[in-house]
C-alpha cells in the first residue's frame, strides 16, 4: 500500500518545562502520537536482556545525551509499530529530541527524505520554574534525575547543548514558541493557538 509519509513536531524545552504534559493535552485534543524519547530510553534501560540499560542508566543519572544511535533506533522503531497499526497515525510530536548535535546528525542520517519535520514545539521556560517543578516531582515520580545533583547537569547539558539546535530551527524559521511558565491550561491555550494554524 501507499505509505504515507510522517509529519514530525519535535517538542523541545528545558527538564520539567512542561513538554510531557503538554503533549498528553494534544493528544487528547489533535490527531498525534506523542513518543517521548527520555521514556522510550527509560524502557529500553529496564528491558530484560538490553544491551545498553547500564549506559543509559548512567547517562540519565548524569544528564548527559544517549549516543544517537541508540535513541534514533528505538524511535524509528516506535515510529514504524505505530504506523503498522493504524495507517492513519502518521502525525507524531517527537517529546525531547533531538537534544544535541549528535542527535540532530543522527536523525538526519536515519530519517531524511523518510519524514517531514514540520516544526519545532519550544516551551520556554525559565531555569527556576524547570528546577522547582523537577524537585516537586521527584518527592514522589521515582525518577533517577529528579534530584538536585542530576537537575544541575540536566540544566547544564539543555543551556549547552539543546538551546544551540532550537536557535538553528529558530534561524531556518521552524520554532513556534510558547512560555511555559504559566499554568498547565494557559500553557495549553498558546499550544491550541499555534497547532490550529500549523494545522
Ligand atoms: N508541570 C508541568 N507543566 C506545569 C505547569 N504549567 N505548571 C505547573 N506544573 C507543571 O512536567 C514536569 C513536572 O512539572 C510534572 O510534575 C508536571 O506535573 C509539572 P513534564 O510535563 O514531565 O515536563 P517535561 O518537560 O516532560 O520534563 P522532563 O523531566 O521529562 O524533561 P527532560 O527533558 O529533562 O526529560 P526527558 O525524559 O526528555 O529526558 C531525560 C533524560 O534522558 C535526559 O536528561 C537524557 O539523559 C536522556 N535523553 C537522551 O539522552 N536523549 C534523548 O533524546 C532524550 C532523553
Ligand atoms: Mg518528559
Amino acid at each position: 500500500s501507499l505509505m504515507m509519509k510522517p509529519q514530525v513536531v519535535f517538542v523541545l524545552g528545558g527538564p520539567g518545562a512542561g513538554k510531557g504534559t503538554q503533549c498528553t493535552k494534544i493528544v487528547e485534543n489533535y490527531s498525534y502520537t506523542h513518543l517521548s524519547a527520555g521514556d522510550l530510553l527509560r524502557a529500553e534501560r529496564a528491558r530484560e536482556g538490553s544491551q545498553f540499560g547500564q549506559l543509559i542508566a548512567s547517562y540519565i543519572k548524569d544528564g548527559k545525551i544517549v549516543p544517537v544511535e541508540i535513541t534514533i533506533d528505538l524511535l524509528r522503531k516506535a515510529m514504524e509499530e505505530m504506523m503498522k497499526k493504524d495507517e492513519k497515525m502518521f502525525r507524531f510530536l517527537i517529546d525531547g529530541f533531538p537534544r544535541n548535535e549528535d542527535n540532530l546528525q543522527g536523525w538526519n542520517r536515519v530519517m531524511d527524505g523518510k519524514a517531514d519535520v514540520k516544526f519545532v514545539l519550544f516551551f520556554d521556560c525559565a531555569i527556576e520554574v524547570c528546577i522547582d517543578r523537577c524537585l516537586e516531582r521527584g518527592k514522589s515520580s521515582g525518577r533517577t534525575d529528579d534530584n538536585r545533583e542530576s537537575l544541575e547537569k540536566r540544566i547544564q547539558t539543555y543551556l549547552q547543548s539543546t538551546r544551540p539546535i532550537i536557535e538553528q530551527y529558530e534561524k531556518l524559521g521552524k520554532v513556534r514558541t510558547v512560555d511555559a511558565s504559566r499554568s498547565v491550561d494557559e500553557v495549553f491555550a498558546g499550544v491550541k493557538a499555534i497547532l490550529d494554524r500549523e494545522g
